[in-house]
C-alpha cells in the first residue's frame, strides 16, 4: 500500500461520508488546474465510482489525489488502493453496465470511459490499485499500464512482484521474480522493487547492478527493467534471470535478451547491458515471471492488441500462466 501511495497523504474510505470527501477533493484539484466544468465533474464521478466500489469490495480502501504533468499539460490523477481479494476478472468488471451505486457493476467501466487514461494494479488475494488520470487539454501520447499477480495455489503472498514509475516523460517499468515462492521470495523482489523505485531514473544496468548488495541477505531474485521513452520513439530494457521482456505489434514480436544469473549474488559490481529499440505507436510492452510459459505470443491476435492493458494482461494470465508456481504479468502501452 505505501508503494503503491507513493508518500500521499491518503484518505481512508470507510463510509459514505469518506466517499463525499474523495469527490470533493477531486472537484477542488481539477478547478486549481483549470480542467474544465465537465472534466472536472467527470474525475468527480470517477472517484465516487472508485471510493463506492473500494467500500463494497475492499478492506482498507484509501484514496488519493494529485496534480500529473505530461509534455507540459497539466492533469488529475485519482489514486485508489485497498488491501481486497483484488478484482477477480478486470476483463469482466470493464465490461460491466452500471454503477457500484446503482449496485449493478463494479463501476470500473464507467471510470474508465470518463478518465483520459486509467492504470490498474491487480494481485490477487493483496489488494488492487487503480489510478485514473483526466488531462486540461490533449497530451501527445498515451499512456497506460496493467498489472496482474497472483501467489501460488493455496498460498497468501505472491514471490513476485512488479512496479512502474513515471518519471518526466518516461515510464520506466520492473517485474521481479524472487526465487522460490511466497513470502521469502516475495521478501527479496519487494526488495529489488524498492531499488527500482530509489533509482528510477538511473540507468537500467546500474539499477541492476545497485540490487546486488540490499538482496545478498535474500534467496535472490531474478528481475529485468524497462523503460520507454514515446519522445525520443525508443524502449530500453535490461535483465537478469529468467524474466521474460517481449514488445508486441501486429504480426511482430521482439524479444529482449537476458544475461544469466540472479540479484543478490556474492560477486558485486557485474556488469549488465542495456538494449534499445524503436517503439512505434500503440506497441504493446509485456513483461512477465517465469510462471508463464514461454509460449506467449499475442502478435497474431490482432484484436486483443487493441485492448486495454489490463485485458491483454489477463488474458495471458489466465491462457499462459502455470499452475506450479506464482505469476505475474505487466503490460504497457
Ligand atoms: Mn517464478
Amino acid at each position: 500500500m505505501t508503494e503503491w501511495l507513493q508518500g500521499a497523504e491518503p484518505l481512508p474510505i470507510l463510509d459514505q461520508a469518506s466517499v463525499s470527501l474523495a469527490r470533493e477533493q477531486v472537484r477542488r484539484l481539477s478547478a486549481q488546474l483549470g480542467l474544465s466544468t465537465t472534466a472536472a465533474e467527470s474525475m468527480a464521478v470517477v472517484a465516487t465510482e472508485l471510493a463506492q466500489n473500494q467500500l463494497v469490495h475492499a478492506r482498507q480502501g484509501t484514496f488519493t489525489t494529485h496534480k500529473v504533468e505530461r509534455a507540459g499539460v497539466v492533469g488529475v490523477e485519482i489514486v485508489a488502493a485497498d488491501r481486497g481479494a483484488g478484482i477477480a476478472s478486470p476483463t469482466r468488471a470493464l465490461e460491466e453496465h452500471g454503477s457500484t451505486a446503482g449496485g449493478l457493476g463494479s463501476g470500473l467501466a464507467g471510470a474508465r470511459r470518463l478518465s483520459d487514461e486509467i492504470d490498474f494494479d491487480v494481485r490477487h488475494g493483496e489488494g488492487t490499485c487503480i489510478r485514473a488520470r483526466k488531462w486540461q487539454r490533449p497530451v501527445p501520447w498515451r499512456s497506460e499500464v496493467a498489472i496482474i499477480g497472483r501467489p501460488l495455489a493455496n498460498e497468501d503472498v505472491s514471490g513476485d512482484d512488479a512496479a512502474f514509475f513515471r518519471l518526466g516523460e518516461t515510464l520506466t517499468l520492473g517485474v521481479a521474480d524472487g526465487l522460490g515462492h511466497g513470502p521469502e521470495a516475495r521478501e527479496a523482489s519487494a526488495r529489488a522493487i524498492a531499488v527500482l523505485k530509489e533509482s528510477s531514473s538511473s540507468r537500467l544496468e546500474d539499477i541492476l547492478r545497485e540490487c546486488d548488495a540490499p538482496l545478498f541477505e535474500t534467496r535472490g531474485t531474478v528481475m529485468a527493467v524497462a523503460r520507454i521513452d514515446p519522445k525520443a520513439q525508443l524502449v530500453e530494457h535490461a535483465c537478469v534471470g529468467n524474466v521474460q521482456a517481449r514488445l508486441y505489434r501486429p504480426r511482430e514480436t521482439q524479444r529482449f535478451a537476458s544475461h544469466p544469473g540472479v540479484l543478490g549474488a556474492p560477486k558485486q559490481g557485474r556488469r549488465f547491458r542495456t538494449e534499445t529499440f524503436p517503439l512505434q505507436t500503440n506497441d504493446v510492452l509485456v513483461m512477465f515471471s517465469d510462471g508463464l510459459s514461454t509460449k506467449v505470443d499475442i502478435s497474431e491476435e490482432l484484436l486483443l492488441l487493441w485492448q486495454h492493458p489490463i485485458v491483454i494482461a489477463e488474458h495471458i494470465l489466465n491462457r499462459f500462466g502455470q499452475s506450479h508456481d506464482d505469476a505475474i504479468v505487466l503490460v504497457a502501452r
